[in-house]
């Protein structure tokens, strides 16, 4: 082999290094390159949001309804108790126990005439209430009255009629008669225990 052969063997093989060491840099440079990209992209993916995990929609609580506090110093409004109906006061009635008797006396000819009997005795019992019709058939007015119960009506003209009542408070015998014809219509009026 010539001086220049073996030269250019030598050139052609330090040629042959050097692509050589070229290609293996490369080859370190794309890998260290690869890695810090791989790198990079694993941090990148750790740091973003990974993948959503679909989430069922969150179960909606309903709120309940706050109860209603007032507030202090707020008047609690008071509801009106309703009004009970006025019940009308029962009227004063007279004792149901108490007796009442009804009793009609006539003028006619002059006499108090009661069921055919003139001036008759007429018995109440005590505490009875005594309701006495008057009538006058005579053509003369009568005036009735019983003194001790306080007792002394209008005249009655011919014709007319009028009521008295009183109680018969007091035990005993009474008279009645007439004011104006008071001898001949006289009668007694006995209360009775
Ligand atoms: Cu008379």
């Amino acid at each position: 082999m010539s001086m220049l052969k073996l030269a250019n063997e030598m050139k052609r093989s330090a040629v042959s290094k050097v692509v050589a060491v070229v290609l293996i840099v490369a080859v370190i440079v794309v890998g260290v390159t690869a890695l810090m990209f791989s790198s990079t992209l694993n941090r990148g993916l750790l740091l973003e949001p990974g993948p959503e995990v679909p989430m069922g929609p969150e179960p909606e609580v309903p709120a309940e309804p706050e109860p209603e506090v007032p507030m202090e110093g707020e008047p609690v409004p008071v509801e009106p108790e309703p009004e009970a109906p006025m019940e009308p006061e029962p009227e004063v009635e007279p004792d149901p126990l108490m007796n009442l008797v009804r009793l009609t006396l006539t003028g006619r000819d002059i006499r108090w005439v009661m069921n055919g009997e003139q001036n008759p005795m007429i018995e109440v019992p005590l505490g009875s209430v005594v309701e006495i019709e008057i009538f006058n058939e005579d053509n003369v007015p009568h005036q009735f009255a019983i003194d001790e119960f306080g007792i002394r009506i209008d005249r009655i003209n011919s014709g007319e009629s009028a009521t008295v009542s009183f109680i018969a408070d007091s035990e005993g015998t009474f008279r009645y008669r007439c004011v104006i014809h008071p001898v001949i219509m006289d009668g007694a009026i006995v209360v009775t225990p």
